[in-house]
């Protein structure tokens, strides 16, 4: 009998001892939630300002970085025929700005996916190293997947970890600021080993070559780093938009100038008439705009550079302003 009251007290109805422990557990229940709670906002909070931190680092104040990308129609500049010398310079640094700066995130994917993948010669899409002059097939965001099998290239290494993004500015020299780092104008895909072996080198001829891409011609040496006669008016034409677009801001960090541009100028002038503009350079130019709202008037129109003149180039060197 007193077994079965203590059962019925037990199961039937809630000893006091039992009602504090539910009371208890749900304050705990209650606490605990909150926390989570907190836990939850804390992380979610931490993770937006990180994201802001790696999608927006601006290093200069002026600048917008805008996310979604906006498309623009490509348009050709008009520029004043009888402009030449010192004031056409300083008209084509102005109309030149871009209107949009890409993540560099951004302009990678632009590059692999779109802005370099044309045809390869099969008639299948793929993406043309640069500095090879080669095609590697694929429709692919991320340059690692442009692989090297064997040596494809002839330049005696297997890049098997793909391409990655040649600066042909080297980034170094302005900090990897923005809008220089990601501006794709000056941007091209290239596999890792020949552009760790151009790294920060000037371009120029190379006489005493210590490594050569045989299937291009592209060659290192002499304290110089020498591309393939395919592209050494690209280089030329990117190198003097460059200096139009940035003489103002600090490019030449820690180089030393007159090596690296002055004295080549009347060599790249050269390298502008000898390798004209071709269909590629010129719908990379459009894509650029589709992109960033700006173009190389260079490429549209190479003889600009002859019209600036040797003089112009030399004269206007970009500030030195180190960090
Ligand atoms: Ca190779």
């Amino acid at each position: 009998m007193n077994n079965l009251l203590t059962k019925q007290g037990t199961y039937g109805k809630k000893s006091i001892g039992q009602k504090i422990f539910d009371k208890k557990s749900k304050i705990y229940y209650n606490f605990f939630m909150k926390y989570l709670l907190f836990v939850f906002l804390f992380i979610s909070n931490l993770y937006s300002e990180f994201n802001f931190i790696n999608d927006y680092t601006i290093k200069e104040p002026d600048i917008k970085i805008t996310t979604p990308i906006i498309s623009f129609e490509p348009i050709k500049y008009s520029i004043p025929e009888n402009l030449e010398g010192e004031k056409l310079f300083d008209y084509l640094h102005e109309i030149t700005k871009q209107q949009v700066v890409l993540t560099y995130d951004e302009s990678k994917q632009k590059i692999f996916y779109d802005v370099d993948n044309t045809l390869c010669p099969s008639g299948k899409n793929g993406v043309w190293e640069f500095y090879s002059n080669i095609c590697i097939e694929g429709k692919y965001n991320s340059g690692n997947k442009y692989i090297e099998y064997g040596d494809m290239n002839l330049d005696g290494y297997i890049d098997s970890k793909g391409m990655n993004i040649e600066h042909i500015w080297p980034q170094g020299y302005f900090n990897r600021n923005y809008p220089m780092v990601s501006d794709l104008n000056h941007l091209r895909p290239t596999f890792i080993t020949p552009n760790n072996k151009r790294a920060n080198f000037p371009f120029y001829y190379v006489t005493n070559p210590v490594y050569i891409v045989g299937s291009s011609g592209a060659r290192l040496g002499n304290g110089y780093f020498e591309p393939p006669d395919k592209v050494k008016g690209d280089v030329a034409r990117v190198l003097f938009y460059f200096v139009v677009r940035y003489y103002d801001r600090s490019i030449s960090s820690s180089m030393d100038y007159d090596n690296f541009f002055i004295s080549k100028i009347k060599t790249y002038m050269l390298w502008n008439r000898l390798d004209p503009p071709d269909d590629d350079e010129k719908r990379r130019n459009d894509l650029v705009y589709k992109y960033q709202g700006n173009r190389n008037p260079f490429i549209d129109n190479p003889e600009l550079i002859e019209k600036i003149g040797e003089v112009t180039w030399s004269k206007k060197r970009p500030k030195i302003i180190e960090p």
